[in-house]
């Protein structure tokens, strides 16, 4: 007897391509492809390093390419069932995302904007309020935006606030992001008094909403924000609801920061080791989706 599969479920990460620092690119394939979906890839950029800790990188903007990509993808026939967008380079490749989405995104495509811009209530090294302006753009056109707290700020107009954070300063930054009209609002490094550090999620629709939290953990994370936005935009494309979807994202980076903090003679800015928290969590991955045909 012949044995079928389910379709394999592609997604289209446009992201740039950090050498060493291990986000975006390098962190999104292996976690996509970890959590059994297709991976393609558009790079926006290609740099040496991330921007954060290091000085004298490399960068080469790949925003000519961004077109040409999706049209030869179009022309090969090629379907996407979701988009991720992480870091760009530049406003204009923020103005030609929304281009690559009217070519590649069919009407039932799963589109994922990660507004990477900024933490710890500042800018990424040469990004500023411009990309910000074409986030909020972006953001209506999303199916799940994944800003930090810092980015959620910015594109509401709210202040920044380091934490801890009360209950409707959360409030708040969560109406406002859904007031950018996407489909679900995911909130990240939320940290309400007592209550450690975690993620919030806010179906727009319906208004109902999940958080998960962790142990509060000291220092910068590079790469976190990715590693969970990979995941998150990975599972709901296979077809898990936002709640477990949540949850098991978030627990792929708490236990990466867990096994990060075994290796302290690691510089963080290296990126966080999330390589040897992807058999646990390809695990639960299985378990989530066995018998559901997804
Ligand atoms: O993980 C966010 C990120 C992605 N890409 C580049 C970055 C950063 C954060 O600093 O610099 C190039």
């Amino acid at each position: 007897m012949s044995q079928t599969l389910p379709p394999l479920k592609r997604i289209a990460a446009v992201h740039d391509l950090s050498g060493v620092g291990k986000c975006s690119l390098t962190v999104a394939l292996p976690v996509i492809s970890a959590t059994g979906v297709e991976c393609a890839c558009m790079p926006t950029a290609v740099l040496s390093t991330h921007t954060g800790e290091f000085t004298g990188y490399t960068m080469r903007p790949l925003t000519d390419e961004m077109l040409p990509m999706a049209e030869h993808w179009r022309r090969e026939g090629v379907r996407f069932q979701g988009i991720y967008s992480g870091y760009l380079a530049s406003p204009a490749q923020a103005a030609l995302l929304e281009e690559v989405l009217s070519i590649l995104a069919d009407k039932d495509t799963l589109v994922i904007i990660d507004p990477v811009m900024a933490d710890h209530g500042r800018y990424y090294r040469g990004l500023d309020g411009r990309i910000c302006h074409a986030f909020r753009r972006l953001c209506a056109r999303a199916d799940i935006i994944t800003p930090n707290i810092t980015e959620a700020a910015f594109l509401t107009g709210l202040s920044y606030r380091s934490g801890p954070h009360e209950a409707e300063y959360l409030d708040e930054l969560l109406s406002g992001l859904r007031e950018l009209g996407p489909r679900y609002a995911a909130l990240t490094g939320a940290r309400p008094e007592g209550a450690g550090v975690g993620n919030l999620a806010l179906d727009c629709r319906t208004g109902a909403r999940y958080a998960v939290f962790g142990p509060e953990r000291e220092g910068v994370y590079y790469g976190g924000g990715d590693v969970f936005a990979s995941a998150l935009a990975a599972l709901l494309v296979r077809g898990a609801a936002l709640r477990p979807a949540l949850e098991l994202a978030s627990s792929l980076v708490e236990e990466s920061v867990a096994r990060s903090l075994l290796r302290p003679e690691r510089p963080r800015r290296f990126g966080m080791d999330f390589e040897g928290a992807l058999p646990a969590y390809v695990r639960k991955v299985e378990a989530l989706f066995a018998g559901t045909g997804k």
